[in-house]
């Protein structure tokens, strides 16, 4: 068992015993141990089984023998005793936007809905209306969520696959049959979102390969098994190929199920100019009769390419938005790169809604090899995220002071995340602002203004002098909720006007500015910030991520911001912004 399956059990119960009407106490111990496995800094897992959880905070003694018994068997009998209790659709409408455990309870009590296909029939009839505490509103918005989920269907975040891929690559490398192998896909391209998950191996025994991959720890289902392909359904649901080729077929096959489609057929075309067919297994003579050179000496992808007369296409760019003219003119940019990064900013720490400290935050940097680092917590009116009132702003601008003091090589940018209010004026006046280094300014409520409105609500506050970028500019949450309606093209001119950073947050869910939009905000000169919103030590790490997002959008290291080192940052932001 993996911490994350422990502590969904947890969270099952957890919602279980809310449906059964339970003591919200004992509803709160289950919450809090699933928090405490998930962030747990140890082997939880083997603690566990090894009987030796007492004493975490977080972890009470009825917990503590819960999680042995889960642990070492896998299974938990308490667990399935309540679930056995409800249908087993009753989860999937946790999983829908804005319905929470005590609507799902009053549905299933009232309407006897179990299931997503049950609410949809509900929703229909007019029955969910009727409902005390719903009504004609709430119905809709439940009809709302429940066709943005069926949207979603079948989607993954990139952020959510990246490490079992990566896990599974490493396995397939050590293989005695298996001379090379990649991800080809939309996961090379750092797609946000994926369908399935694309492996491509080259060997001599196909067959073999294609069978020891089903048998692969991750692999839940087998749904397919041929002689050169296989197909599984991993643990956490992705559909994933193997497709297996020969050493000469390889670069071929690597090219062509990179994708993607439309950047394969422009290739395709191009290919023809020079009477070549091009398609996974090689170049062929388009006419047999017309002595066209066929090349022999293809090693890899960089030599499908530069036989067409083009530069080598970094993965990323291969979405038939400009990159096979560009590399014909040689006039690629040089993909930024996750090492060019010196610092970060807008990230949170226990002050607000945060899992770390400042020194927390600050070491785990600083073991990142990073320069720097920006702190910005949720300001006074993100109440849900305990956002801070202007006291206590100053006093942790203190703190920072003190820390940095401690520091050699390193440096804390003390910052906020102030709330960009309904009118697009600030949640902290200028006064307040203006003790800080820099600050990211986000909206967080008041989703549903008109297109025109959110964008000059968004203009206003990169107005301000002391708005040193923007965070997440359309609030999506990907697979969850579309963001809500702006104006780009205004927001980018805006933003090269008045010289406001627009952050790229690295959040798997929001990847927020849109990775189609760098390439126009480069254009016009507008700075990008590479920014993990982390709210935990672990949250840094999604710079990575970040990153393959921003080659997406065809940054390069001069148009990203927090490239540059701790001097120019610190002369940059003490620069008025309308000089810098
Ligand atoms: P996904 O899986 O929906 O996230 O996106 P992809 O791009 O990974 O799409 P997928 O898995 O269907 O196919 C992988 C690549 O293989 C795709 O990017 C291009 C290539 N490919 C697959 N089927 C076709 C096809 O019918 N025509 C062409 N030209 N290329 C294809
Ligand atoms: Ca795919
Ligand atoms: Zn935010």
């Amino acid at each position: 068992m993996s911490r994350e399956s422990l502590a969904n059990v947890l969270d099952e119960i957890a919602q279980l015993l809310d449906l059964k009407g339970e003591n919200p106490f004992k509803i709160r111990a289950y919450k809090t141990g699933a928090e405490t496995v998930r962030n747990f800094d140890g082997d939880i897992v083997q603690l566990a089984k090894d009987n030796q959880l007492t004493g975490i905070k977080g972890i009470g003694s009825a917990l503590r023998d819960k999680l042995h018994e889960l642990a070492t068997t896998g299974e938990l009998e308490f667990h399935k005793t309540l679930r056995a209790g409800f249908p087993a659709g009753i989860f999937d409408l946790f999983s829908l936007q804005g319905l929470g455990p005590k609507k799902v309870k009053s549905l299933y009590e009232s309407l006897a809905v179990g299931s997503l296909a049950d609410l949809k029939q509900a929703c229909a009839d007019g029955k969910v209306a009727d409902l005390p505490g719903f009504g004609a509103k709430t119905q809709a918005k439940i009809l709302d969520a429940i066709a943005l989920k069926e949207k979603f269907a079948d989607r993954f975040l990139l952020g959510a696959v990246s490490g079992m891929v990566a896990d599974m690559l490493d396995t397939l490398r050590l293989h005695p049959e298996i001379s090379l192998v990649a991800v080809a896909g939309s996961y090379r391209r750092a797609k946000e979102t994926l369908h399935d998950i694309d492996f491509l191996v080259s060997t001599r025994e196909p067959k073999l390969v294609c069978e020891d991959f089903t048998t692969l720890p991750q692999v839940d289902s087998i749904i397919a098994c041929g002689e050169t392909k296989a197909s599984v359904r991993l643990n956490n649901g992705i559909q994933c190929d193997l497709r297996a080729v020969s050493n000469r077929e390889y670069p071929f096959a690597l090219q062509y199920f990179t994708g993607s489609k439309e950047h394969n057929v422009a290739l395709r075309s191009l290919a023809r100019k020079h009477g070549l067919s091009l398609n996974e297994y090689g170049f062929t003579a388009i006419d047999p009769e017309a002595n066209t050179a066929i090349p022999a000496d293809i090693h890899d992808e960089r030599d499908i390419y530069q036989h067409l007369g083009l530069a080598y296409i970094e993965p990323e760019l291969r979405e038939d938005r400009g990159e096979i003219q560009a590399a014909a003119d040689n006039q690629l940019p040089r993909l930024l790169e996750l090492s060019q990064l010196r610092g970060t900013f807008h990230n949170h720490t226990t002050a607000s809604d945060g899992k770390n400290t400042l020194a927390e935050m600050a070491e785990e940097a600083i073991d990142l090899g990073l320069q720097y680092l920006g702190i910005a917590d949720h300001s006074k009116s993100t109440v849900v995220a305990n956002g801070l009132n202007a006291e206590r702003l100053l006093a942790q601008v203190e703190e920072i002071n003190r820390l940095n003091a401690t520091f050699d090589g390193f440096h804390l940018f003390a910052g906020s995340e102030v709330d960009i209010l309904k009118d697009g004026t600030l949640d902290f006046p200028d006064d307040v602002l203006a003790r800080l280094d820099y600050t990211v300014a986000s909206v967080h409520n008041v989703f549903n203004l008109p297109e025109d409105e959110m964008t000059a609500r968004i203009i206003r506050a990169m107005e301000n002098p002391h708005v040193t970028m923007l965070g997440h500019l359309t609030g999506r949450l990907l697979l969850k909720r579309d963001g809500y309606p702006v104006n780009h093209q205004k927001i980018i001119d805006c933003a090269a006007e008045t010289r406001t950073i627009i952050e790229l947050n690295c959040n798997p869910r929001r990847l927020d500015m849109d990775w189609r939009w760098w390439k126009l905000a480069r254009d016009k000169g507008v700075l990008c910030s590479i920014n993990p919103d982390a709210h935990s030590t672990a949250g840094l790490h999604y710079l990575g991520i970040g990153v393959r997002l921003a080659r997406k959008g065809w940054l390069t290291r001069d148009g990203v911001f927090n490239t540059r080192n701790l001097n120019d940052v610190q002369s940059f932001l003490s620069t008025p912004k309308h000089q810098r």
